[in-house]
């Protein structure tokens, strides 16, 4: 494994950034997840754009042109000689001093990770998974938008903590309004009466590349789509309920804080996506 940081390539082992910088002291940085499908990079231009928009958001400047970082991802991934897989990319404030200070640190870091990701065992693509409502909520955009992908995801990380407490791999987060935003790390739908429903990212979600995908994939197959307010009244009322991200693909849920979602099986809608997402991800080239 190689990994790329500051335009040199380091092999796993070896691969180490400064216990100064402040995306390890602060967690002040930007990242994505993106996927390797069939040796072609999964709408690499849309998550560069995420990412540059995430750091243009909190003043921090991304030391290489949207070019040069993407020459760097592809120079990365063809080093590691990856077909499928998953790439990490950050960028961190970098070296500074102690104090969240960021004018103390010179020049921003990016590193690049070209591995494999497996979010949930295969299983619970076939079976579904179970999730809860968290108590942790979503942080609201008068705090920190949640359309930046920071390196930040404490209150994510405590709702997948309460989940693995009451033996689920997921959890659904409400925001301060007590609307459904999305779960840790994957957005959520919904299927009500073949209409597939997401809440709009105004209700504190990431504008998921994977969801962006998936409403379209759906619109190909003539299914209504709506971006909405859902609470959990609707989630537990769902015909049908799936998670989406790059790292989780599509997965679906069967079952929400107890209930069952429809039939308590995958929904037809859900496999349907599942097998366009697959044959999409194949062949889409950037
Ligand atoms: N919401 C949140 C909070 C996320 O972190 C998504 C939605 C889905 O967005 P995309 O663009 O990926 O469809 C994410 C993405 C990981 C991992 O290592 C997490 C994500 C993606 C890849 C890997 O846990 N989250």
């Amino acid at each position: 494994m190689t990994v790329y940081i500051d335009g040199r390539f380091y092999e796993k082992e070896e691969a180490m950034i400064s216990v100064y910088d402040h995306g390890v002291l602060y967690g002040d940085g930007v990242f994505e997840g993106i996927r390797i499908y069939n040796s072609r990079i999964f709408r690499l231009q849309d998550h560069l754009v995420r990412l540059y928009d995430s750091a243009h958001a909190i003043m921090l400047t991304v030391p290489l042109s949207m070019e040069d970082m993407e020459q760097a991802v592809l120079e990365t991934v063809a080093l590691n000689r990856k077909k499928n897989g998953y790439i990490r990319l950050l960028v961190t404030r970098g070296v500074g001093d102690l104090g969240i200070n960021p004018l103390s640190c010179r020049r921003a870091s990016v590193i690049i990770i070209v591995d494999d990701i497996q979010l949930y065992p295969r299983e619970y693509y076939d079976k579904g998974i179970k999730i809860i409502t968290a108590s942790s909520r979503r942080i609201s955009s008068d705090s920190l938008d949640p359309r930046i992908k920071s390196l930040n995801y404490l209150n994510n990380i405590l709702a997948k903590i309460e989940a693995q407490q009451a033996g689920c791999l997921e959890a659904v987060m409400l925001n301060r309004q007590g609307f459904i935003a999305e779960c840790t790390g994957d957005n959520i739908f919904i299927v009500k009466q073949s209409v597939v429903k997401t809440p709009s990212a105004f209700f504190g979600s990431l504008g998921g590349i994977t969801r962006d995908t998936v409403l379209g994939l759906a619109g190909q197959r003539g299914l209504a789509c709506m971006e909405t307010g859902l609470t959990q009244y609707d989630l537990y009322t769902a015909d049908e309920c799936f998670l989406t991200g790059t790292g989780a693909e599509i997965i679906p849920v069967v079952s929400v804080d107890g209930r069952a979602i429809g039939t308590g099986n995958p929904g037809e809608v859900t496999k349907v996506l599942m097998r366009d997402f697959t044959e999409k991800a194949s062949s889409e080239f950037i």
